[in-house]
């Protein structure tokens, strides 16, 4: 084995805002006490690790910033996952859009930072909302890079079209810049209070259609099915996986990124961003919004295996590990599974 000295650094976030369930803040915490650190260390890596974000700063600046608004208890919410705030009141359905728009601000300026020096960036989730943040840092650092989503849903969902109102189910569709957001925002602005942000103003519409492939999909909502066709979204369900195989497929789906390349030989950079309940429940059972039926332990870690190997890997996500659901075993299951890809990813398997 060739030995190397890269640095990966681990973007810790500890945030649930983009869907309800408490705990999947407790998942990056999690991931680091498991041994994250040293495992990556044993693989050569150079792990720079100072600590998970705390995002305190911005619950804090939002609620004073709003002190005018209606309620007296400004800045005292302490669990901004289920309860709406005065000062992040939703739009439509869509819960803590202030909160979740802020904090993916700040992960999209730390994630952008690391990459710009030649750093892997390795977010560790946390709800999948971050996403907005990550996907828009890596591409700020590398334009040309193409996503790799695996996931059980398509998280594509617009202002328009989600079901839910939880902001995971979404981050997609922000990154994109899809209409169903513009026309949600652009009618709340017309009743905004003047005291209160418009969130997401800052996201670049920065990813294309065709810059994303979807892995492990089974759970998508009909709006969702939809955006996918309308926008010739490539997507490998759970029905290619079983049809192809787990190897076709990966290369289906570097294929369709590199389509365009000039050079052959250059491949294009990769984002992937690994949701972990597109492995099946049995194999990653802590999880907010588990699905049957998903990627095997091996198939899980081969996408990752195949990417590493490709050389062109540039930013990583590890995402909806949610320690508080499910017994002791499956919370300690589920961890060691999570650290399991992200070494696989950086490269483990490789003899
Ligand atoms: N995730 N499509 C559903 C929704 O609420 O929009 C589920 C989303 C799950 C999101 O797992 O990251
Ligand atoms: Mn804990
Ligand atoms: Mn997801
Ligand atoms: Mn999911």
């Amino acid at each position: 084995i060739e030995s190397f000295l890269w640095t990966v650094s681990i973007v810790g976030c500890p945030f649930s805002g983009g869907q309800p369930k408490i705990g999947v803040d407790e998942g990056p915490i999690h991931l680091v006490e498991a041994g994250l650190v040293n495992q990556l260390q044993e693989l050569g890596w150079n792990v720079k690790f100072d600590g998970h974000h705390q995002f305190e700063d911005i619950k804090y600046t939002l609620s004073s910033s709003s002190a005018t608004a209606s309620s007296p208890a400004a800045g005292t919410d302490s669990d901004t996952s289920t309860t709406s705030n005065h000062w992040d009141p939703p739009i439509g359905i869509l819960k803590n859009p202030r909160l979740v728009s802020r904090v993916c601000e700040e992960v999209a300026k730390v994630v952008s930072g690391h990459a710009k020096k030649g750093e892997l960036p390795l977010t560790l989730g946390g709800d999948h909302s971050l996403a907005m943040g990550t996907i828009s840092g890596t591409l700020d650092a590398h334009p040309r890079a193409g996503v790799i989503w695996v996931d059980a849903h398509a998280d594509i969902n617009t202002a328009a079209t989600t079901e839910s109102g939880n902001i995971h189910g979404m981050p997609v569709s922000f990154l994109m810049g899809l209409d169903g957001n513009h026309q949600a925002f652009s009618d709340f602005n017309k009743s905004n209070s003047p005291s209160l942000e418009t969130p997401f103003a800052w996201i670049k519409p920065v990813l294309k259609p065709s810059s994303i492939v979807y892995i492990g999909l089974r759970d998508v909502d009909s709006g969702e099915k939809k955006i996918l066709k309308d926008n010739g979204i490539k997507a490998f369900s759970m029905h290619d996986v079983d049809r192809y195989g787990i190897g076709k497929v990966v290369e289906m789906a570097l294929d369709y990124l590199n389509a365009d390349n000039t050079n052959p030989d250059e491949v294009r950079p990769i984002h992937l961003s690994f949701d972990v309940d597109a492995l099946d429940p049995s194999v990653a059972p802590s999880t907010g919004t588990p699905v049957r039926g998903g990627l095997t332990f091996r198939e899980g870690h081969y996408i990752c295996e195949r990417i590493w190997e490709t050389g062109a890997l540039v930013g990583l996500d590890l995402m909806e590990v949610n320690p508080s659901l499910e017994d002791d075993v499956s919370v300690k299951q589920t961890v060691a599974v999570g650290c399991s890809l992200v070494r696989a990813a950086l490269g483990e398997t490789l003899l």
